[in-house]
């Protein structure tokens, strides 16, 4: 039997692996036959490459990455990674593979909660395929109408099947607590600068001390930052950081293309005059405006929708 293994680190083409049967863990090189493997049209690692033509996808280079399982090879005095299962999706900023869930972060206040940017992660997420989780923090310093608020409006996504927590990362014990949505996954998080997202990890894993806050406010975010992939393990799961961003563009190039990916929209779209065609704008009797007059679509998700169309449409695409 091969043995298979979890890649969970990678700096400098060294890997650090974790056996998935005995949870072992090796330092790992990747053997140099693999980096060229021959893959058909249907392969996972399909869509790495869906801008080039099919002739010279035949013959491509995959390098492992974080979140690939492989097949290694236990020589005598190095470990091998010898082949990488397929992948079931992946991402590339950061490089991670076979994300289980993105957890989406943000902060009630400092910075404000952005729906706008919550709605752009959502479509980012479902055209990536992957699952989104809201991770609202720094609730200690809301007033409780704020709190209230931000719940009324979040129920929402609660509503399209989206699972929200909510989190005061100082205070370590509350944090422990809402940790077993985590269990048994992969999850990446996701986030504007300075919404907690290394405070989080750090009170999930005390000893961690993953840099936070005002470090990376005095020396200009990125720069210092060590831009390595991690997965570290909490609990029955494996969690890893992503710095922050301030801007995130939408990757679609027709604004048709958009209402794919709000699962919510879809759901309604039979009933749209124009049926699955239907872009939701200027049509007759289209179900999703009759929805958002009726309140039972919130309003900001409709006019971020609206927003993005725009963006869409006023992009200009160079090749
Ligand atoms: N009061 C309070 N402060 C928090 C909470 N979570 C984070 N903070 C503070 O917010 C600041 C920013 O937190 P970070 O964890 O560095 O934010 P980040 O998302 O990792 O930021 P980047 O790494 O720049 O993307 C720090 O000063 C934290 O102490 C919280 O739940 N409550
Ligand atoms: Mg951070
Ligand atoms: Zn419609």
């Amino acid at each position: 039997m091969r043995k298979i293994a979890l890649i969970t680190r990678l700096i400098g083409g060294n890997y650090t692996i974790v056996d998935v049967e005995s949870k072992q863990e090796f330092e790992a090189k990747a053997r140099g036959g693999l980096r060229y493997v021959k893959v058909d049209p249907s392969s996972s690692f399909h869509r790495t490459i869906s801008k080039r033509t099919k002739k010279e996808t035949e013959l491509l280079q995959i390098s492992p990455k974080v979140g690939d399982y492989c097949y290694y090879d236990d020589l005598e005095d190095t470990i091998l990674i010898d082949e990488i299962l397929p992948r079931k999706n992946e991402l590339s900023r950061p490089d991670i593979a076979n994300i289980d869930q993105l957890l989406l972060t943000f902060s009630v206040v400092e910075p404000t909660f952005s729906f706008h940017l919550l709605d752009k992660f959502l479509i980012s997420s479902y055209q990536n395929n992957l699952t989104p989780v809201i991770l609202v923090t720094k609730i200690d310093l809301a007033t409780t109408e704020e709190l209230k608020e931000l719940k009324e409006n979040l129920s929402y996504y609660q509503k399209i099947g989206i699972e929200v927590h909510y989190v005061n990362s100082l205070d370590i014990e509350s944090v422990t607590e809402e940790r077993l949505f985590l269990e048994g996954k992969i999850t990446v998080l996701a986030g504007q600068t300075g919404v907690g997202k290394s405070t989080f990890l750090n009170a999930l894993k005390p000893g961690l001390d993953l840099r936070t806050g005002e470090i990376s406010k005095a020396l200009g975010r990125g720069r210092h930052t060590t831009r390595h992939s991690e997965l570290y393990k909490i609990g029955g799961g494996y969690i890893a950081d992503t710095p922050g961003f301030s801007k995130l563009d939408i990757d679609i190039h027709k604004f048709e293309e958009l209402k794919n990916y709000y699962p919510d929209f879809i759901e309604l779209s039979s009933d749209c005059r124009f049926g699955n065609s239907c872009n939701h704008l200027n049509e007759p009797k289209c179900k999703i405006k009759e929805e958002v007059l009726n309140g039972n679509i919130l309003t900001s998700r409709y006019e971020n929708y609206l927003s993005f169309i725009d963006e869409i449409k006023n992009k200009k695409i160079i090749y």
